[in-house]
């Protein structure tokens, strides 16, 4: 047998580019598959997703890969070895708050490692109506509680001072599991474009701080009316929750929805405890999180420790003082957040997933593909697409079953196929329509606020056509 040189994991993940060679490896094997990144059929932009390091958890996502033939075909690529001291990477047990946080998937892009905000790259956000949990966006503000299952308990505040403490096994077999398949999008979704118009406060999202889930779990509705709500309640109320994560000062995550969505059957609010039919992943809310179909991400509390009905919103810096629109006008000077609501339903949005911005495309049939999503159940009735800038459109096609009519809470796939000729340049342009014929602003900077949340303008993407 043939001895290869030994490498470490840094080495390898030198080799990230075509020039730089692409490396991978593959169990203990590293393999410069650069000549065959133009070869893949799946093509050159997935295999450069996992450039620099392991394909297992990029193959464990495409089932193609388990047959002899991929690694046969692999293996006329081998180069080395990795090093044999070369341990797993694990989080290393410092004074690091975020050290007990879970091992992420390397395909992510990472906006923040501490906490850890990241998204799913744009060639694999849409591939699938479902995203698979280790790619689903994550929004955390604080490092990942560690919580233990046997001992965890939920805290329900009833009427008259009454409270419900319900373990995991209890919220399980008291109340009948409920499935909701819900999309949830982050109010910063594509702030990266708003951005661009002028500086805004947060994290610098692209077009991925939005995936769509299967959710299991037990019906907020029936969980508070077993601790004695009635379904009518006068006067102005709230529920509001709490999570396990806390900040420094010990306030923890909070959030709140008005009490008459939290106690609508046609609302279907959860108390989830599965995710695509698997428990929740630690980084998504493990073992309890709130899924508000409809809502803006930030009501959707994970970790979920308190609910409790309140005539006031939720005390929460991220139901009072953040998660709101404000006036281009508004500065940091100016703002007073008490004279804007907190953001619950979500505008129309939609954006273009492929091609990427910048692409080089061949001539020929383009296929242009994306997602599109509105807030409150309202369904997408219409995208319409434009290769010259919004001058012409076309209609795209919709994917999918046409959701309950008032319970569309999960986006929708599309696609259109168009001719271009080379050396063309193109301006793709992407606006969705929904059920209450919303449409979203032709673009950013009438829309611009000092947060950079509700960036719903119309998705842009230029490209040119190969010769
Ligand atoms: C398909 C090899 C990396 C996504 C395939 C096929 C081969 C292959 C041989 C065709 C399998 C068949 O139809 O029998 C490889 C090799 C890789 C690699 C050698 C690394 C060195 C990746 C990565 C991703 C990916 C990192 C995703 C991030 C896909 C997809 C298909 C595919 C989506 C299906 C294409 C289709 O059916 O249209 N790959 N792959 N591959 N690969 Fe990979
Ligand atoms: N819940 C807790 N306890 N802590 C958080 O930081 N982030 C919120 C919400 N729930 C958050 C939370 C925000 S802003 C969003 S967008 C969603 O969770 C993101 O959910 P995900 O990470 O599962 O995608
Ligand atoms: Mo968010």
């Amino acid at each position: 047998a043939p001895r290869y040189p030994r490498y470490t994991r840094e080495e390898v993940g030198r080799h990230r580019s075509p020039q730089d060679r692409v490396w991978v490896t593959h169990g203990t094997e590293v393999f410069d598959v650069t000549d065959f990144v133009e070869l893949h059929p799946g093509g050159a932009d997935k295999i450069l997703l996992a450039a620099g390091g392991a394909l297992e958890p990029f193959w464990a996502l495409y089932a193609v890969h388990s047959q002899p033939h991929v690694l046969e075909l692999l293996r006329e690529y081998k180069v080395g070895e990795l090093s044999p001291e070369e341990a797993p990477p694990t989080a290393a047990a410092t004074g690091d708050p975020f050290a007990g946080d879970p091992l992420r998937h390397p395909g992510l892009c990472v906006n923040s490692q501490k906490p850890f905000n990241a998204e799913p790259p744009a060639e694999l956000l849409a591939e699938r109506f479902l995203t698979p949990n280790e790619l689903f966006f994550t929004r955390n503000h604080l490092p990942v509680p560690a919580v233990d299952p046997g001992s965890y308990r939920l805290r329900v505040e009833g009427p008259g001072g009454r409270a419900l403490s319900l373990s995991l096994p209890e919220l399980r077999s008291r109340f009948p599991k409920h499935e909701v398949t819900a999309t949830l999008q982050c109010a910063g979704n594509r702030r990266a474009e708003m951005s661009q118009v002028r500086p805004v406060k947060g994290l610098p999202w692209d077009i991925g701080a939005i995936s769509t889930a299967r959710w299991g779990g037990a019906r907020l509705r029936d969980v508070l009316l077993h601790a004695g709500f009635e379904e009518e309640r006068e006067g102005e109320w709230h529920v509001c929750f709490e999570g396990l994560d806390a900040d420094a000062g010990g306030a923890p995550y909070g959030a709140s929805i008005p009490y008459s969505r939290a106690v609508s059957p046609a609302a279907d609010v959860l108390l989830a405890y599965e995710m695509n039919g698997e428990e929740l992943p630690r980084d998504h809310g493990f073992p309890v999180r709130v899924v508000v179909p409809g809502v803006v991400g930030a009501r959707s509390v994970k970790w979920l420790r308190r609910v409790a009905v309140s005539p006031a919103e939720s005390p929460s810096h991220w139901q009072q003082n953040d998660y709101k629109g404000f006036s281009p006008c508004v500065d940091w000077d100016t703002v007073d957040y008490k004279t804007a609501p907190a953001i619950q339903e979500l505008p129309v949005q939609s954006a273009i997933t492929h091609p990427r911005p910048g692409a080089a495309v061949p001539a020929g049939e383009l296929t242009v593909k994306g997602y599109a999503w509105s807030g409150g159940g309202r369904p997408v009735v219409r995208v319409d697409v434009s290769l010259d800038g919004g001058r012409t459109w076309r209609v795209a096609r919709l994917a999918g079953e046409r959701p309950p009519p008032e319970r569309a809470w999960a986006w929708v796939l599309w696609e259109l196929q168009a001719p271009v000729a080379a050396g063309a340049e193109l301006e793709i342009v992407c606006k969705a329509v929904d059920g209450s014929y919303n449409v979203q602003p032709d673009s950013v900077a009438p829309i611009w606020n000092l947060r950079g949340v509700l960036s719903n303008a119309w998705h842009r993407v230029r490209v040119s056509v190969r010769d």
